[in-house]
């Protein structure tokens, strides 16, 4: 089996022990292993890489070490717990490959930690924000080269949204009857995918993946410990990273939940966001960039169901499902939680205005 092939590949000292999955994200496989060591049982994260979805693992790869190492300088000795550690391979190498020809690299488990797919309370809501926010401010005078894009285009929404209008096209799996309310909303909404490239916004080193379960939480004080899923960080618009907070942390509703009638943005997780975000991101946000805060919430909420849609009628080529129609499923929360934010988007920006 791939899994205890590779424990031997990575500079681990101990015996395996055992791994278990771990995690619910959409893209990668994630297992904690135990690892025996002088009478100790330690933790470590392997992770196989989805190489259809990160065409080029060496560079992504290359990305991460870079972007480990500047974060550790940074952070100081709290870098071991507030930043993620690669292990290197035998061979000193940041990932190894399995007989099948998969990738897979080795993070330290950082104990004592959760990550919660649904948030739960204004405390993390605000945490997960400071903490996002506090991953750019660290990023911000990240030396040249150009980190590569692992995604070329990632949240180039009028691309997703063209890549959508061809898998109408093309309805593949005849799956388009199924979806005609969906693809309705989406056409008509069509003209939000502009908002953030027509703003002439700076490029920065951002996530772009920061929906909730993306930062670890310590689990007794709820406080945030350390940004993880580093597999997209690259040039990008520090919205991208605020928008995907508003869609993943200010409505307590599963992203696949089916009763939508629980789907809403709450004002008061979405004033503790914008609390944590702006703390964090108070010295380099430009007077454009927090003019734009509430409307990235409702572009990258629109920008996720839009890739939820063209991939539930392409035939579930992209993301993990779990069940029939998971990625309709999906989508439609996106879209009523975008129509959440869209009408609460005054109050919203009162809530901004006040916290500046
Ligand atoms: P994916 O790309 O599939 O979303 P992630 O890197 O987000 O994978 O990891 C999946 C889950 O594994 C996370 O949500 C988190 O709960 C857990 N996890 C990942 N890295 C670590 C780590 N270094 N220490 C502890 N838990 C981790
Ligand atoms: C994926 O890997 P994960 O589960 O953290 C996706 C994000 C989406 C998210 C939707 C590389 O994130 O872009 O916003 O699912 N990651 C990639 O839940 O496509
Ligand atoms: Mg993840």
């Amino acid at each position: 089996m791939s899994l205890e092939y590779i424990t031997g590949q990575f500079a681990i000292d101990g015996e395996f022990c055992g791994a278990e999955t771990w995690g619910s994200g959409h893209i990668n496989d994630t297992y904690r292993a135990a690892y025996q060591h002088h009478g100790a049982v330690i933790h470590y994260v392997h992770q196989r890489i989805n190489h259809h979805v990160f065409r080029n693992p060496e560079a992504m790869m290359d990305n991460i070490a870079r972007v480990t190492a500047h974060l550790k300088k940074k952070l100081g000795p709290r870098a071991a717990r507030h930043g993620l550690t690669l292990v290197p391979t035998r061979d000193g190498a940041a990932f190894c490959r399995d007989e099948d020809g998969n990738y897979w690299r080795t993070y330290h488990c950082i104990e004592g930690t959760r990550s919660y797919d649904t948030i739960q309370t204004t405390q993390q809501a605000f945490e997960a924000a400071r903490a996002f926010g506090e991953f750019q401010r660290l990023l911000a005078d990240f030396p040249p080269p150009r980190l590569l894009e692992t995604i070329p285009d990632f949240h180039h929404t009028p691309k997703r949204f063209a890549a959508l209008e061809r898998a109408i096209g093309a309805d593949a799996v005849h799956r388009a009857v199924n979806a005609k309310m969906e693809i309705q909303f989406a056409l008509e909404h069509k003209p939000l995918c502009n908002i953030l490239l027509d703003a002439n916004l700076p490029e920065r080193v951002t996530h772009n993946d920061t929906k909730i379960n993306n930062v670890l939480l310590d689990e007794k004080t709820n406080k945030a410990v350390c940004v993880i899923d580093l597999d997209t960080v690259m040039p990008g618009l520090a919205l991208y990273d605020f928008g995907d907070m508003v869609r993943t942390a200010t409505c307590r509703a599963a992203e696949d939940e089916r009763d939508l009638g629980k789907i809403h943005m709450e004002m008061e997780l979405f004033e503790a966001l914008a609390s944590g975000y702006l703390t964090a991101t108070n010295g380099f946000l430009t007077p454009t960039e927090r003019s734009l805060l509430v409307a990235s919430g409702t572009l990258i909420t629109f920008e996720i169901g839009v890739r939820f849609l063209t991939d539930y009628l392409q035939g579930d080529v992209y993301f993990k499902v779990h069940r029939d129609g998971h990625n309709l499923d999906r989508c439609r929360t996106q879209f009523r939680l975008v129509e959440s934010i869209a009408a609460q988007e005054p109050e919203m920006n009162r809530v901004v205005a006040n916290l500046a």
